[in-house]
C-alpha cells in the first residue's frame, strides 16, 4: 500500500475475502495458499470439508442445525445455519472495508448463507462485494432456480455482485474437459477476479486507482457488474491483452463493453511497463466503448510483473448516480441510466453504529434487531 497514505495517518482499506459453502471455500483457501497474505475465511456446515482444506481460519456454522453434516443442499439449513453463528461472522468483520464474499450458487449452504452474510456486513458499514457462480445448465432447472433465488436475496444488500455463469466458462473446445478440471476453472476465475481487485486496492499505483474509485464503481453500479482479466508477457503483450479483454467471453465476447455504463481498467507491469503499451490497452478498450461511459483507470507497478502486463477490468451496464454521496452511504433519489425518469427509492438498513459488535437478540434463529422488512426479504411498494 502506498507509503503517502500511511504516513498522513491514514489507515489503508482492509479486504477480507469470505469463501462460503464448500466451493467458496475450497476456492478461497486455493487462494490463500498462493498468497498467503491474503485475508481469508473459509465458512461451512460441512465440517469434514473444512477440516480438508489447507486455509488457517475457517469457520463451522450450524453444528446444532445440521449437527455438523452440511446443508445437504436445502437452503433453509444454510440460512438457518449462518443465523445461528451470526456473532461469528460479526467478529470477522470489524474494521474491515471491503469484504468480497466467494460462493458457487446452487448448493444449500452457500445459497442460504450468502445473503445474509451481505445483510450483516452491510450492517457492519462494509462496502460488500460478491462474486458468486451460477450453476451449469446441466445441473439441471431446481439447481438453477435455487441460485436465481439466492442471487435474487443477495442483491437487497451486497454493493455490488460479479455474476459469474460457470456455462460461460467453458468453451466448446473444452467441453471434453473432466468436470473436476472444469470446477476447477471456475475457481481459478474467481482467485483471478480476487487477487485482481485486491491488487487494485493496496498496490502502489503510479496513477488514478485506489480504494475510492472501486468504491464509487461497486456504489453505481446498480448492483451487478462484470469482470474479467486478461495477462500477456513479452513482446505485443498490450495488443494481445487488449485483444483478450475485447473478445471475453465473460464480457459476452466483448459486447458489454459496447454498452458498458461504467468501467474501471486496473493495469499492472513491472518497471520495464512502456507508456505506449497503457495507451494501446486503452485506446483500443475506448475504441469499443461508449464515449460517455463512467471510466476510471490505473496503473500499478509491482517488479513481480516484470516482463508481463496484466490487466483487468469490472464492467457495470447500469448505473445510478447518487444525489447525495455522503461518502460511505448513498442517500436519497437515484436514476437508473437510461431508464424513462423512474426513480428508485434504495431501501438501505441503516448502520447500527456503537451497537454494530454487540450481539444480536436472536429469537428463533432470526436476528430480531433487524427490521422485519429485511429479515423477512419483503420488498416495500414504491
Ligand atoms: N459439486 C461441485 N460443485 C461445484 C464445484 N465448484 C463449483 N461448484 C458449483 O457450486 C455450486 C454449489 O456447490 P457447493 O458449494 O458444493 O454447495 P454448498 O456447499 O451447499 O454451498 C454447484 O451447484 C456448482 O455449480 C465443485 O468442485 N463441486
Ligand atoms: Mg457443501
Amino acid at each position: 500500500m502506498s507509503e503517502s497514505i500511511e504516513s498522513k495517518g491514514v489507515r489503508a482499506p482492509r479486504l477480507l475475502v469470505m469463501g462460503v459453502g464448500s466451493s467458496g471455500a475450497r476456492a478461497v483457501s486455493g487462494m490463500s495458499e498462493l498468497n498467503p497474505d491474503l485475508d481469508a475465511v473459509a465458512i461451512d456446515t460441512d465440517s469434514k470439508a473444512l477440516a480438508a482444506l489447507t486455509i488457517e481460519r475457517t469457520i463451522h456454522v450450524g453444528a446444532t442445525v445440521t449437527r455438523g453434516l452440511s446443508s445437504g443442499g436445502d437452503v433453509e439449513l444454510g440460512r438457518q445455519s449462518i443465523e445461528q453463528d451470526s456473532s461469528s461472522i460479526r467478529k470477522q468483520l470489524r474494521e474491515v472495508d471491503l469484504l468480497v464474499i466467494v460462493a458457487g450458487l446452487g448448493g444449500g449452504t452457500g445459497s442460504g448463507a450468502v445473503p445474509v452474510i451481505t445483510r450483516i456486513a452491510r450492517e457492519a458499514g462494509a462496502l460488500v462485494l460478491t462474486l458468486l457462480s451460477t450453476p451449469f445448465k446441466f445441473e439441471g432447472v431446481k439447481i438453477a432456480r435455487i441460485a436465481e433465488e439466492s442471487l435474487k436475496r443477495a442483491r437487497t444488500h451486497a454493493d455490488a455482485i460479479i455474476r459469474i455463469p460457470n456455462e460461460r466458462l467453458v468453451d466448446r473446445v473444452d467441453a471434453d474437459l473432466p468436470v473436476e478440471q472444469v470446477f476447477a476453472r471456475s475457481h481459478q476465475v474467481m482467485m483471478d477476479g480476487i487477487f485482481a481487485v485486491g491488487r487494485m486496492l493496496t498496490r502502489n499505483g503510479v496513477c488514478g486507482l485506489d480504494f475510492a474509485s472501486v468504491h464509487t464503481m461497486l456504489r453505481n453500479c446498480d448492483g451487478f457488474c462484470h469482470f474479467a482479466s486478461a495477462d500477456g508477457a513479452g513482446e505485443g503483450r498490450a495488443d494481445r491483452v487488449a485483444e483478450t479483454l475485447l473478445t471475453h467471453r465473460l464480457l459476452n465476447k466483448g459486447k458489454l463493453l459496447e454498452n458498458a455504463a461504467g468501467i474501471v481498467i486496473g493495469l499492472t507491469g513491472g518497471h520495464d511497463l512502456k507508456l505506449s503499451e497503457v495507451e494501446i490497452v486503452m485506446n483500443k478498450l475506448r475504441e469499443k466503448l461508449p464515449d460517455d461511459v463512467w471510466l476510471n483507470f490505473g496503473v500499478a507497478i509491482d517488479p513481480a510483473f516484470d516482463g508481463r502486463l496484466s490487466a483487468i477490468t469490472l464492467v457495470a451496464e447500469h448505473w445510478n448516480e447518487p444525489l447525495v454521496d455522503d461518502g460511505n452511504r448513498q442517500l436519497g433519489l437515484s436514476f437508473n441510466r437510461g431508464a424513462p425518469g423512474q426513480a428508485e427509492l434504495p431501501l438501505e438498513s441503516a448502520g447500527k453504529g456503537e451497537f454494530a459488535y454487540v450481539d444480536p437478540t436472536i429469537h428463533n434463529n432470526q436476528d430480531l434487531d433487524v427490521p422485519t422488512y429485511i429479515r423477512r426479504d419483503i420488498k416495500l411498494p414504491r
